[in-house]
C-alpha cells in the first residue's frame, strides 16, 4: 500500500481518547490519502493499549462529504485502501469508535459514519446519501448499513432521492446517537468516554430489528409515489433494489448485490453524465478573465420595478434571502395585487411546511412596496421587469439614470432584447447588466446574467455572486437575440412548426421530447406558457398556425385550448380543430404532407439545437459548453442523466450529430446553416465537452 507524502489524517490523545481529525479542504473528500489515513489512525488506535476509544472528526466546513468525486475514472479512485475496506476496518475495531458530525455527512462521508459505532452531531448538521445525483448508489455498505440503522423507510427516501436530512431527524430515526449543543468534539470526547467499556460494540451491520418494518408493498409504494420523478433515471432504481436486498439478504451478501449494482450503474452513461454535470454547474458560477482583485460590489437594498408575475416572483428570491426589496408599481391596485401574490406564495409553501409562519412574517417585513419611482434611489441594484419592448425599456432606464444613486446597479429581466442597446441608451453603460429569471422565478433556479460590451467587471461579478446568495445557478451570457436558452430554443421551434405542416402532429412531436426525457414537448410548453406570447394582436392577419390558434382564442392552457384541447382538470387531448387548421395551412401553402419518423423530429429539433448550441461558443456568447448544459438542465428540464445538449451530442458522436443535420438540410432551408466550430470538432473527432 503506497503511503501518500502528507497525510490529511491526524491523530491526538486526549485522556485515553484517540481523536482522528481530517484536514482535507473544501469538504474533505474521501480522497486516496484521506482513505490511507483513516486506516493508519485505527490500526494506531488499536495498537496502543492505552487508547480505550476513538473519535473521528473533520476540521473545516463539514465532515466527509463523500468520495472524492474527481477522482471517478481515474486510477486514484482504485487505489487501495478503497472506501469499502476503510469503512469495515473501522467497523472492525476493537475499540468503539464516534463520529463527530458537523456541516454535511454525505455519501461515502455518511457510509463512514455508518461504519463508526456511534454518531453524535451537531444540530446544524444534515446527513445524506446523494450519490443518487451522480447517477451512483452509496457504494462502500450505505445501502446495507443505513436501513438496518434508521430504518427502511428512512433508508429508501434518503437513497433514492438523494436529499439529506438534518440532525434532529436523523436523531428521531437512530442515524444519530446524541446531538451536541456546544463544542463537538470536546462532547464527542465525552460521549466516547461514557461508551468506552459497553460491549458488544453496535455494529450497523450487524443490526436486524429495524428491518422489521420492511412490508414488502414498501417498496411498490416507494416506487409508485416517485414513478413520475424517477422517469428515465438509471439511479434511483438501483438504490430502492439495493435497499430491498437488506431485508432480504444477510449484510454479507447484501454488500456483494450492492456492489454489483454500484458498478453497473458506474459503467453506464447516465453516471458518467451526471459526474459531468455535478462540475458543470459548478464551473458556470466562474466568470473567465476577470480581472485580478475585481471585488463585489455591496448590496444592501435591492429595488424591484413592476409587481407583476416576474416582478414580484424575483422580488422573494431577495426576501427570502434576508434581502431588503422596495418594489415600485405605477398603481396601488398593481401593487396589492403583486404584494398579495408574493404573500400567497409564501403562505402556500408555510402550508406545505417549507417555511414557518415566522420566516414568512420575516420575508414579507424586509418588502417596502411603493408607488414613489423615487424611492429606487435608495436601491444598490435596481431589477426592472417591466413589458418586453425595447422602447418601454429605455423609458424606464433613462428614468432610472436619472434618480439611481452612483454605484448602482441597473439590471433588466429582459428574455431576450439587446442589453447593448439599453446601456448605450443612459450615461452609465457600465452600471447595465441583464439579470434574466425564469419563470416562475422564484422557482425557477436559472438566472442567465447577461453581460453587455459596457457591463463592469465589478458589475458581472455581482450579479453572479447574488445569483448564488438567493440561491439560484447564475450563468455567463452574451448579448445576442435569446441569449443562451431561448436562443437555442428558436430553431427548435421553427422546425417543429414545419414539421407540423409537412405531417407530423403536435402530439406526436411532443411525444418524441417527452420519450428523449424532456418534461415537456414544444406544443404542450407553448400552451403551458401561452401561444399568445409574441403574437401581434391582430386577429385577422393570419400568416401561420400560430396566428390561426390565437386569432380563435386559442391561446393555451389558461384559455382551455392551444395545440391541444383541455378538461376542466387540464388534462390535454389531440384537437381535430387544430389538425384541420394544420392540413388548411399545407394545403395554401402547397406543402405536401407526408410519414414523418421520429428520428427526423430528434433531427430537426434536437439535432438544431446543438448546432445553435455551437453557434452560440464559438460567437463567444457561452463561456464554456458546460455552461450551455447548465442553462438547459435547469432553464429547460433537459434530463440531467443525458448530461445536457453538448455533453449528449459528444455522447451521440459529433459525426452522427452532423450526419443527421446533412440529411435534414435541405428541408430546414432557408433558415438552417452549419456551425463551422460543429463540422470542424466533428471532423477531428472532437468533443464539446471533457
Ligand atoms: N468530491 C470532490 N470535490 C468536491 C466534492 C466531492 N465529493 N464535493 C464538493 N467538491 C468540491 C466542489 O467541486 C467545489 O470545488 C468545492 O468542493 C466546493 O463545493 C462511495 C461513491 C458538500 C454540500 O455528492 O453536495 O461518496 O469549484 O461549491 O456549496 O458511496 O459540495 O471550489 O473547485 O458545492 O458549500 C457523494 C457533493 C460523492 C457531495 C458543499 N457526495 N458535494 O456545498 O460548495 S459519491 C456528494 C456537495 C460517494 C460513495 C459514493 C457540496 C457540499 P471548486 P460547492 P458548497
Amino acid at each position: 500500500m503506497e503511503k501518500p507524502t502528507t497525510s490529511p489524517i491526524s491523530t491526538t490523545k486526549h485522556g485515553d481518547v484517540l481523536i482522528v481529525l481530517s484536514n482535507n479542504p473544501p469538504v474533505n473528500a474521501l480522497g486516496h490519502a484521506v482513505r490511507h489515513g483513516l486506516v493508519a489512525a485505527i490500526e494506531e488506535a488499536e495498537a496502543d493499549n492505552s487508547v480505550s476509544a476513538v473519535v473521528i472528526a473533520c476540521e473545516g466546513q463539514t465532515f466527509f462529504a463523500g468520495a472524492d468525486v474527481s477522482e471517478f475514472g481515474t486510477p486514484k479512485a482504485f487505489e487501495q485502501p478503497m472506501l469499502p475496506q476503510v469503512v469495515d476496518r473501522i467497523e472492525s475495531c476493537t475499540k468503539p469508535v464516534v463520529a463527530a458530525i458537523h456541516g454535511t455527512a454525505l455519501g461515502g462521508g455518511l457510509e463512514v459514519a455508518l461504519a463508526c459505532h456511534y454518531r453524535v452531531a451537531v444540530p446544524s448538521a444534515k446527513l445524506g446519501t446523494p450519490e443518487v445525483k451522480l447517477g451512483l448508489l452509496p457504494g462502500a455498505g450505505g445501502t446495507q448499513r443505513l436501513p438496518r440503522v434508521a430504518g427502511v423507510r428512512q433508508a429508501l427516501e434518503m437513497c433514492a432521492t438523494g436529499n439529506p436530512i438534518g440532525a434532529k431527524q436523523a436523531f428521531d430515526c437512530g442515524l444519530i446517537d446524541r446531538l451536541i449543543e456546544d463544542e463537538l468534539i470536546p462532547h464527542a470526547v465525552g460521549y466516547a468516554e461514557e461508551v468506552r467499556d459497553v460491549r458488544p460494540l453496535p455494529k450497523s451491520s450487524e443490526r436486524q430489528y429495524k428491518l422489521n418494518e420492511c412490508d414488502p408493498t414498501v417498496f411498490e409504494e416507494f416506487r409508485a409515489a416517485n414513478a413520475k420523478r424517477f422517469r428515465g433515471f438509471d439511479a434511483p432504481e438501483a438504490n430502492v433494489r439495493a435497499v430491498k436486498v437488506a431485508c432480504e439478504k444477510p449484510y454479507a451478501e447484501g454488500v456483494l448485490e450492492e456492489r454489483k449494482l454500484f458498478m453497473e450503474l458506474m459503467s453506464g452513461t447516465q453516471a458518467k453524465a451526471q459526474q459531468y454535470f455535478f462540475f458543470a454547474e459548478r464551473k458556470a458560477a466562474k466568470i473567465d478573465g476577470l480581472p485580478e482583485g475585481t471585488q463585489p460590489r455591496d448590496i444592501k437594498r435591492v429595488g424591484v420595478l413592476g409587481a407583476g408575475t416576474m416582478g414580484g416572483g424575483i422580488s422573494m428570491n431577495f426576501l427570502s434571502a434576508g434581502i431588503p426589496v422596495t418594489i415600485v408599481e405605477m398603481s396601488q391596485e398593481a401593487l396589492d395585487r403583486g404584494t398579495g401574490v408574493m404573500l400567497r406564495n409564501y403562505e402556500a409553501s408555510a402550508a406545505k411546511g417549507k417555511l414557518t409562519a415566522e420566516q414568512v412574517g420575516k420575508a414579507m417585513g424586509l418588502l417596502e412596496p411603493t408607488l414613489d419611482f423615487e424611492a429606487l434611489g435608495q436601491c444598490d441594484l435596481i431589477i426592472e421587469a417591466v413589458y418586453e419592448n425595447m422602447d418601454v425599456k429605455k423609458e424606464v432606464f433613462g428614468r432610472l439614470d436619472k434618480i439611481a444613486k452612483p454605484g448602482a446597479i441597473l439590471a433588466s429581466n429582459t428574455s431576450y432584447l439587446n442589453v447593448n442597446e439599453i446601456a448605450a441608451s443612459i450615461s452609465r453603460p457600465g452600471d447595465v447588466v441583464g439579470m434574466h429569471f425564469f419563470s416562475p422565478a422564484n422557482v425557477m433556479k436559472l438566472l442567465e446574467v447577461v453581460r453587455g460590451d459596457k457591463t463592469e467587471p465589478d458589475v458581472l461579478l455581482t450579479a453572479m455572486q447574488i445569483g448564488k446568495k438567493i440561491r439560484k445557478v447564475p450563468v455567463v451570457a452574451g448579448v445576442c437575440h435569446g441569449f443562451i436558452g431561448n436562443r437555442m430554443l428558436m430553431p427548435r421551434q421553427v422546425e417543429a412548426t414545419k414539421l407540423l405542416l409537412e405531417g407530423a402532429s403536435p402530439q406526436q412531436v411532443d411525444r418524441v421530447h417527452v420519450e428523449f426525457g424532456m418534461p415537456m414537448g414544444p406544443f404542450q410548453m407553448a400552451d403551458l406558457a401561452g401561444v399568445d406570447i409574441g403574437w401581434h394582436r391582430d386577429p385577422n392577419r393570419v400568416e401561420n398556425v400560430r396566428d390561426a390558434l390565437c386569432a380563435i382564442d386559442r391561446w393555451g392552457q389558461k384559455k382551455g385550448a392551444g395545440f391541444y384541447d383541455y378538461d376542466e382538470k387540464r388534462r390535454p387531448s389531440p384537437s381535430p380543430v387544430v389538425q384541420q387548421i394544420i392540413e388548411d395551412f399545407a394545403e395554401k401553402q402547397g406543402v405536401e404532407r407526408r410519414e414523418i419518423s421520429d428520428q427526423e423530429i430528434v433531427e430537426r429539433t434536437l439535432y438544431t439545437m446543438v448546432n445553435e448550441g455551437a453557434k452560440i461558443l464559438e460567437e463567444g456568447t457561452a463561456q464554456r459548453a458546460s455552461d450551455i448544459d447548465v442553462v438547459w438542465v435547469y432553464g429547460y428540464g433537459w434530463p440531467v442523466y443525458r448530461g445536457g445538449p453538448m455533453f449528449w451530442a459528444d455522447t451521440e458522436g459529433l459525426d452522427k450529430i452532423v450526419e443527421g443535420l446533412k440529411r435534414q438540410e435541405e428541408r430546414m432551408k432557408p433558415e438552417f446553416s452549419f456551425s463551422q466550430l460543429l463540422l470542424d470538432k466533428a471532423g477531428k473527432g472532437e468533443r464539446f465537452t471533457r
